[in-house]
């Protein structure tokens, strides 16, 4: 952007602030100054605030991470949004479930598109089976609460109310029901996009992905069904970090989709409770952003940060062919919570802009695919009281993959001189057990393995649950011709309460 255009955005403001009524401000020397480009406009002046006209059109509302279409309307109507709240048990990782609070039956909530200057009749709906009172906070609303004093509502009632889309942008909803938090946290937010009267450009994808944290009282992928922990989340100590309510939400088969020489746009929301996305795209760099879902457009942004109860506006164009990973770069919430998603780019390669090699498969680990399966075929069997040594081997294969194959490499040969291997590691079979302490406390000091000596550091794998454990070194120990064996959950967390790792073992 040139600083001439900066200057008249700044005026224009100035001169807004004077102004007393929002929908006024259409004449006069501030709007004519803000005219030259659509992104230098101030929303509320170029709106088109007539009363509503035609009949009333129903909002099409879309789960994510889909938008609903850009409005072609050229006159201001009566739009009614029809939002029931939901709450249900659904999965928030691989056989981890949660029960959360949903606006529409997913977290985040449905999105909600209208044109600016339309006058919005909102119903809020309360299901019958739900157990709590809700209501609803838009960020895009003027008036008290943003729509919350109107729309307390109880479980089997309906509130309703009217506000007309003063401004445009990308506006974040939340419930606000005391206590506040814990309704946010269990994923009760969503976004509202008002359109400026003339539409967004055209772009080929429209994507709608938000982020949150998540509080629960087991640790990250503990299975089974997890409650919410309301000391964890007072404390912002999130369990997961997420996009779209959901580890794998974006990944894998369900990843965003583009083709290359495409313009994608992200709604990107974050509805907190508590954290601040870094926002980023592993290999992108956004052309355009909205930061904070404002009309001042930045350019050529790597990471945007987007505040807790914010929202984004992000734009770029694809180049070049292959797997763009979206994370918070606050990046242990990437690779430790679940903050991750994939947008996966296809077409032609592009060499004068990029050699090859796509994000290989080291850097993202098990967390690039929804191929977690065996992982919840193992705990559900383990819960049943049914696991058996296949179970547990399969479900340790998918987890070497996400977190061992980094150092020890996928096929268990280590590195020469830096990661020994596990494959026929002599170490491994004169005392399997001691494996179990070397993941749960790591490792350091000289180890001779093969003949080979090593003197390095393994950090220990204390991110990984007790049966993941198990399951890991089960596999381990029952392929590249090592002896066999199993462990179960019992004896690794026995090992991982013994205070010192094991001594070296002489060779
Ligand atoms: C960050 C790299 C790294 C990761 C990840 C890692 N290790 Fe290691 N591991 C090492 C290093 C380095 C050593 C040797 C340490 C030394 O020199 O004292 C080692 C040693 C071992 C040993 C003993 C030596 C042998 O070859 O028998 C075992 C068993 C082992 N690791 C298992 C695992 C398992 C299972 C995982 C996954 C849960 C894992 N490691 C993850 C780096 C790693
Ligand atoms: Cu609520």
């Amino acid at each position: 952007m040139t600083r001439p255009h900066l200057y008249l955005a700044a005026a224009a403001m100035l001169a807004l602030a004077a102004c007393s009524g929002k929908p006024s401000a259409s004449s006069g020397p501030a709007a004519t100054a803000a005219t030259p480009t659509a992104s230098t406009s101030v929303a509320s002046e170029r709106g088109d605030f007539g009363p509503p006209q035609g009949e009333p059109i129903h909002a099409v509302l879309t789960s994510p991470p889909h938008v609903p279409p850009p409005i072609h309307r050229n006159y201001p109507a009566k739009v009614i949004v029809e939002l029931e709240v939901i709450e249900k048990e659904m999965p928030i990782s691989e056989g981890v479930s949660y029960t959360f609070w949903t606006f529409g039956g997913t977290v985040p909530g449905s999105f909600i598109r209208v044109r600016q200057g339309d006058t919005v009749e909102f119903h809020l709906k309360n299901n019958p089976n739900n157990k709590m009172p809700h209501n609803i906070d838009m960020h895009g609303v003027t008036g008290p609460g943003g729509g919350a004093a109107s729309s307390f509502t109880a479980p089997g009632h309906e509130s309703q109310f009217t506000f007309k889309a003063l401004n445009q942008g990308i506006y974040v909803y939340h419930c606000a029901t005391a206590p506040v938090g814990m309704h946010i946290a269990n994923g009760m937010y969503g976004l509202l996009l008002v359109e400026p009267p003339e539409g967004l450009s055209p772009v080929d994808h429209e994507y709608y992905v938000m982020q949150g944290d998540f509080y629960t009282t087991g640790k990250y992928r503990e299975k089974g069904h997890q409650p919410f922990d309301m000391e964890k989340a007072i404390d912002e100590r999130p369990t997961y970090v997420l996009f779209n309510g959901k580890e794998g939400s974006i990944t894998g088969d369900n990843a965003l989709t583009a083709k290359t020489n495409q313009n994608v746009r992200l709604f990107v929301g974050n509805g907190g409770p508590n954290l601040v996305s870094s926002f980023h795209v592993i290999g992108e760099i956004f052309d355009k952003v909205q930061p904070e879902g404002g009309t001042v457009a930045q350019h050529n942004v790597q990471t945007t940060l987007i505040p807790s109860g914010g929202a984004a506006i992000v734009e770029f164009h694809t180049d070049v062919p292959g797997s763009y990973v979206l994370v918070d770069h606050s990046i242990f919430r990437a690779f430790n919570k679940g903050a991750l998603g994939i947008l996966k780019v296809d077409g032609p390669e592009n060499k004068s802009v990029y050699s090859g090699k796509e994000v290989d498969s080291v850097y993202l680990g098990d967390r690039a695919g929804s191929n977690l399966q065996a992982v919840t075929t193992a705990a559900t069997a383990h819960a049943a009281g049914t696991l058996t040594k296949e179970d547990q081997i399969a479900a340790g294969k998918q987890l070497f993959a996400g977190t061992c194959s980094v150092c020890h490499q996928a096929n268990g040969e280590g590195l020469p001189n830096v990661f020994p291997p596990l494959a026929k590691s002599d170490l491994l079979a004169a005392d399997p057990k001691r494996a179990m302490t070397i993941v749960t406390h790591g490792l350091t000091g000289k180890v001779t393995v093969n003949g080979h000596e090593y003197d390095s550091v393994m950090p220990p794998m204390s991110q990984l649950t007790d049966d993941e454990v198990s399951n890991i070194l089960t596999y381990v120990l029952n392929s590249w011709g090592n002896p066999g064996g199993q462990f179960s959950k019992d004896e690794v967390a026995k090992a991982r309460a013994a205070a010192t790792p094991a001594p070296a073992a002489a060779h």
